[in-house]
């Protein structure tokens, strides 16, 4: 690959609309990192009209990026765009494609991901329905956000934790609507930002889930085919039905305080024990109401699963009420 190469790609993504000046952004410490590439906390001049300068979030890729990584990102900086804005969605702020590295600038979460925010806010001798799995890996981890919220200190109620699942299947709706498929849906995908919002994250990265390093265990214990539908898994049908199967595991593990889905199931064992019909237990703290919707989420056949408009109708009057 030559450095042509990458420009023209660069400039075929490029957009003034959505350029930011890179003077403007003052990039910070690095908060996470995966085989996409990293992402670093920022600081933005003028990026919003309500203030002056705003905490923003930086996913950019590894200096030696191929331009299959490059044209990734800014495939991904494509769908943001197109998807556009809902409050449980992490939103696209602006761009630098000019200089000599692609950014993305969106939206910061303080509190980080989801999943690792419900363990570290799991009550203290709070019973997993099965499904302990070792103390959690953040436990003994000073989490990377600064957490001196409003909201910290209070622990989670039931109600909080239907807020959870209200919002990402709202954030849900919403994505569907932009005819955008998520395609890896769960709790270390979504982010909590302050007063404690939902927004679904990394919902435009080109996936390659043909590949075998999907269904093989990851380093951190994380196995992404427990949230995959059975098409999914066996037919590579990803659907707006297959995200509503990953949503239910997702309520799961909302449910029980970040628990990890099937830990005594081996994942290459996992299709046979769902076609017979074997599913997880009702979480201990779950409404029998919640885990009916859970249940209809994670029915074999895709097409008696409910849409996320219909899941966000459920939820709106249990939390709610009707009137
Ligand atoms: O809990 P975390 O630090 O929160 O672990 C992941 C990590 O980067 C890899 O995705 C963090 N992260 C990603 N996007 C954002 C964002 N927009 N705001 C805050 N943290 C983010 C995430």
């Amino acid at each position: 690959p030559t450095e042509g190469t990458i420009s023209t790609i660069i400039s075929s993504y490029y957009d003034d609309q959505c350029e930011f000046i890179r003077e403007n952004l003052t990039v910070g410490h690095l908060i996470g990192k995966g085989a996409f590439g990293f992402v670093y906390q920022g600081i933005a001049k003028g990026i919003s009209p309500k203030e002056k300068v705003t905490t923003v979030a930086i996913k950019t890729v590894q200096d030696d990026a191929s331009p299959e990584e490059i044209e990734n990102l800014l495939k991904e900086l494509s769908v943001m765009k197109m998807v556009g804005k809902h409050v449980n969605i992490i939103s696209l702020l602006g761009c630098c494609t000019k200089g000599d590295q692609v950014m993305l600038i969106v939206e910061y979460a303080k509190h980080g991901n989801l999943r690792d925010y419900l363990r570290r806010k799991r009550p203290p001798g709070h019973v997993l329905s099965g499904s302990y799995e070792g103390p959690s890996d953040t436990d003994s981890n000073e989490p990377s956000h600064t957490i001196n919220d409003d909201d910290a200190a209070r622990p989670l109620t039931t109600v909080d934790l239907l807020l959870f699942c209200f919002q990402t299947a709202s954030g849900m709706e919403y994505l569907h609507s932009k005819k955008c498929i998520h395609r890896d849906l769960a709790a270390r995908n979504v982010l909590l930002a302050e007063n404690r919002i939902c927004k679904i994250a990394d919902f435009g990265l080109a996936r390659d889930l043909t590949q075998l390093y999907y269904y093989r265990k990851q380093t951190d214990g994380r196995v992404p085919v427990k949230w995959m539908s059975p098409e999914a898994l066996f037919d590579r049908k990803f659907s707006t039905k297959s995200d509503v199967w990953s949503y239910s595991i997702l309520v799961w593990e909302i449910m029980t305080y970040g628990g990890t889905p099937y830990p005594s199931i081996a994942a290459e064992k996992l299709f046979d024990y769902l076609r017979e019909g074997n599913r997880m237990s009702q979480p201990i703290n779950c409404p029998n109401e919640i885990f009916h919707l859970v249940e209809s989420c994670w029915t074999f056949k895709e097409s008696l699963r409910p849409t996320f408009a219909r899941i966000c109708e459920i939820l709106r009057e249990y939390i709610y009420g009707s009137s």
